[in-house]
């Protein structure tokens, strides 16, 4: 069983000093009264430190054996990682926990759908402001008519994305800055913003959590009304996903719905069966962002003796605004696995669309590298997305026309080795004085079950062996 555990521990407030100095002129009542309180205020001040010691004499018998914490950017398959680390080493717990994505799952699906429709939006309004369209690049009535079946599944998508994270506002509408022409559909709004999952929000509902609690009735109900309509608007859906006209749009916009986070629209038929409920599979692909900083401990269900078999592991939000909340757990983590995304060579970072991603990676990871308080935590670094990487060369996107210190050829093994011998050469140049730990480095593709239960077995063995090692040396 894994358990959510709350990132700060509250305490009471503590008194301050205990003495106090006397009034300039004091009688001998206000003398004995002000002694009186000294007495009492060193009472409760040893009464709180007895139960400090208690606390942290509790938390240290039951302090796991190793932490682990998971680094990198935003959308880099740090919580995906959290999840196959579940899924393969407590599998009992993940498996009670699937149904909790169900949501997400189809929320996933409508934002894809409504990606398309922004998209289409997008493409009318070239045509009707003069831009010269080629005919297969314009939008038919067909699609016009699909867009006009669809919109009720704006509210669906509104529905759910409040109820998995209350915080988020549903998307704002979009005013358009001149008037809407007629002809010209729009989908009222921008396609809606990521959901975010804050620290121990949306694991509440897991089974994992120290705060389980099942599904709600209104839950159960909300997801059931989302699947009767995701249902009834499956083949409208297909059917737009399927257009020919559609897919070139995509492609001429160079939007490729297959490598964003969160795809589920070739799985429409089965998520929209009767009887769906989402399989391991699923629940990786599913994507929910996650802010602030989420510690989960995990009881290993099988296959070690009964040692080794807690384990603490924390995910953190990727976003650039927070990491400044992953400092505060650098002292006492066993090791780090950072996640290195090698599919983000050719995209920008959504706070500040002039810095390519891949260059932006290299730049977290030389700060995380070369950071003093991590000089003994073992580092592993996993380069992720291989199965992505691997589709984008071999549709032909050009590594070098993105990274231009790349002089190799356009093969995945030659990027990748690019990518790790330059990683590891940051890890050399910038490691503080005093580290001995090498840094193992893993291929992943984190969505993938099969190859990931290979790898986490491995990164178990070496993080044990390497602690025990550490011990022998201290
Ligand atoms: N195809 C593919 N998708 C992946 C891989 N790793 C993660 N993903 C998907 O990428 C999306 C983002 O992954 P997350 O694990 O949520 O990323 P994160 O690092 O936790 O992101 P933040 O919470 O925003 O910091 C999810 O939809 C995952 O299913 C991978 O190796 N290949
Ligand atoms: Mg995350």
């Amino acid at each position: 069983m894994s358990v959510i555990i709350q990132s700060q521990p509250q305490y009471p407030p503590r008194p301050h000093s205990v003495v106090w100095p006397p009034a300039p002129i004091e009688t001998h009542e206000q003398k004995l009264r002000r002694l009186a309180q000294q007495r009492e205020a060193f009472r409760v001040s040893q009464a709180i430190d007895r139960e400090l010691a208690q606390e942290r004499a509790l938390l240290a018998n039951k302090a796991p054996q190793f932490s682990l914490l998971l680094l990198g950017q935003a959308e880099s398959g740090k919580s995906t990682t959290l999840k196959a680390f579940k899924s393969h080493f407590t599998p009992k717990a993940f498996a009670s926990e699937l149904d909790h994505w169900t949501a997400v799952i189809m929320l996933n699906l409508l934002r894809s759908v409504h990606m398309i429709l922004d998209a289409m939006a997008r493409q009318d309004a070239l045509a009707f402001h003069g831009s010269e369209v080629e005919p297969h690049l314009t939008v038919t009535t067909y699609i016009r008519q699909l867009r006009e079946i669809l919109l009720p599944l704006f509210t669906v998508e509104d529905t759910l994305h409040l109820r998995i994270c209350p915080d988020n506002q549903p998307a704002s509408p979009t005013v358009p800055s001149d008037p809407t022409p007629p002809g010209v559909w729009t989908t009222h709004r921008s396609v809606s913003p990521e959901v975010l999952v804050h620290s121990a929000q949306y694991y509440k509902m897991g089974p994992d959590s120290a705060h389980f609690q099942p599904l709600t009735a209104t839950m159960k109900q909300v997801i059931k009304e989302s699947h009767a309509a995701i249902r009834k608007y499956a083949l409208h859906m297909k059917a737009l996903w399927k257009n020919e006209t559609v897919q070139a749009i995509l492609k001429a916009q160079k939007i490729s719905m297959r490598e964003l986070s969160g795809f589920f629209l070739d799985d429409i038929d089965r998520i929209a069966a009767e009887s769906y409920s989402p399989s391991e599979d699923d629940v990786l692909k599913a994507r929910l962002k996650t802010h602030g900083a989420m510690e989960h401990r995990i009881t290993i269900e099988t296959g070690v003796g009964s040692r080794n078999k807690d384990w603490l592991i924390i995910d953190v939000g990727g976003a650039r605004k927070q990491v400044s909340t992953w400092a505060p757990f650098f002292q006492h983590v066993t090791a780090i696995i950072f996640l290195f995304p090698l599919s983000t060579f050719d995209q920008q970072l959504e706070e500040d669309s002039k810095v390519n991603r891949m260059e932006d990676n290299m730049a977290l990871w030389r700060e995380i590298c070369s950071n003093t308080l991590l000089t003994k935590v073992q580092f592993i670094l996993f380069l992720n997305k291989t199965d992505i990487l691997k589709a984008k060369i071999k549709s032909g996107t050009q590594v070098n026309y993105h990274i231009t210190t790349y002089k190799g050829p356009n093969e995945y093994q030659e990027v990748v080795k690019y990518v790790r011998s330059n990683c590891l050469k940051i890890y050399k140049d910038c490691s503080p004085r005093g580290r001995r730990n090498p840094c193992s480095v893993h291929l992943t593709s984190a969505i993938d079950r099969k190859s990931m239960s290979h790898v986490l077995a491995q990164v178990r063995e070496h993080i044990m062996n390497n602690q025990l090692a550490n011990t022998k040396i201290l």
